[in-house]
């Protein structure tokens, strides 16, 4: 069985986790996942190429993360951080851990040597061992593209500042009017991209920001298209309960972009392609027009590596009918 996903960070990696710990469990070691990552986060700093939902899923994946954070490296030091402080290097808004930085350190030395992202992120994965645990990462585009987010300058104007620095700087506090995705518009798909969706068994949308993880890789010229296209049930989790997001501020991303921040909502944001809907028991009124909704029998949380993998089954099975 050929699975494949679309993700961001945190939601997708966890996500993608529990989905392969279901596989392994119940005798489908042989089912390939092919992760479609977001990199509109991407962001140089200090020279390095950081790529933070890639990093995350490596890290997650690998067994490397920060479980309570969710991001960044287990185990880690800030001795870099600090040297770069008393230097006065900016930003200092953005925490680069030790082991962290080896990550930048070596991708930038790589993406230096004319590999493209597609080619450094496999040799990241192996390092990870994703190949052996039957994950294949590839990042939506090799082009360069990062999310501005153009906020209000409060004196009547408008200026846009990088996604990182409104998420992570200012906490999704800037009112936001909309989001430009710098590059976008010339990227095309990175290699086996579209392959992957269109020759997929099933297509799942992980429980990402809609806005600024999925609604990023939905943006990649070709991705929309094979998605509409494809043969493949395509089912998806709502990263909303209740109205509110899990963790994050997508709430403040679909208020930019005037959509409700209801699960309702944000399956209505992939109508055109999505076949089926799993929402919290909270959020059992949802309906779509085209799409199946159902609701999971329990909190939609992916509190641990099993109550995740039971989520992951779900919606496997909600794909069964169609397949
Ligand atoms: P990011 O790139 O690190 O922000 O991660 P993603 O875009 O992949 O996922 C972020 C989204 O995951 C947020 O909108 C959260 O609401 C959602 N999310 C995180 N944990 C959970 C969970 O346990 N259950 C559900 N349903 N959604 C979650
Ligand atoms: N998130 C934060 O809230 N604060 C940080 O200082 C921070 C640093 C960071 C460094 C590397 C990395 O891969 C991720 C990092 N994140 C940090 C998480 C991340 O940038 C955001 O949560 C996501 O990009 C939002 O989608
Ligand atoms: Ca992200």
């Amino acid at each position: 069985m050929r699975i494949t996903a679309l993700a961001g960070g945190v939601g997708g990696a966890r996500f993608v986790r529990g989905l392969r710990h279901h596989l392994d469990t119940t005798g489908h070691r042989d089912a390939e996942i092919t992760v479609i990552a977001n990199t509109g986060d991407d962001i140089t700093l200090f020279g390095l190429r950081v790529c933070p939902d890639l990093d995350t899923l490596l890290y997650t994946l690998g067994g490397g993360i920060d479980e309570s954070q969710g991001w960044g490296r287990a185990d880690e030091s800030h001795a870099v951080q600090g040297e770069l402080a008393a230097y006065g290097a900016l930003p200092q808004w953005f925490a680069l851990g030790d082991r962290d930085f080896g990550t930048h350190i070596v991708r930038s030395q790589w993406l230096g040597q004319g590999l493209s992202l597609s080619q450094v992120t496999e040799r990241l994965a192996q390092r990870w061992q994703l190949p052996e645990r039957g994950i294949r990462l590839l990042p939506m585009t090799d082009t360069p593209v990062e999310t501005h987010v153009v906020v209000d300058d409060g004196e009547g104007g408008e200026r846009a500042i990088h996604f990182q620095e409104w998420w992570v700087r200012h906490q999704a506090s800037l009112p936001a009017t909309r989001f430009v995705v710098a590059g976008l518009d010339a990227a095309g798909p990175a290699p086996g991209v579209l392959d992957a969706i269109r020759q997929a068994d099933v297509v799942v949308l992980p429980p990402s920001n809609p806005v600024v993880s999925i609604g990023i890789v939905l943006g990649v010229p070709g991705v929309r298209d094979a998605l509409r296209g494809t043969t493949a049930p395509v089912v998806g989790v709502s990263p909303l309960i209740s109205g509110r997001p899990v963790r994050g501020h997508a709430d403040a991303c679909l208020a930019a972009i005037g959509v409700p921040s209801t699960a309702e909502a944000v399956g209505g944001l992939y109508e055109d392609f999505l076949d089926a809907w799993l929402v919290d028991p909270a959020d059992a009124g949802t309906r779509l027009a085209r799409a199946r909704v159902e609701a999971f029998d329990g909190p939609l949380l992916m509190s641990d590596v099993e109550a995740t993998a039971g989520i992951a089954a779900h919606l496997l099975r909600l794909a069964e009918p169609a397949r």
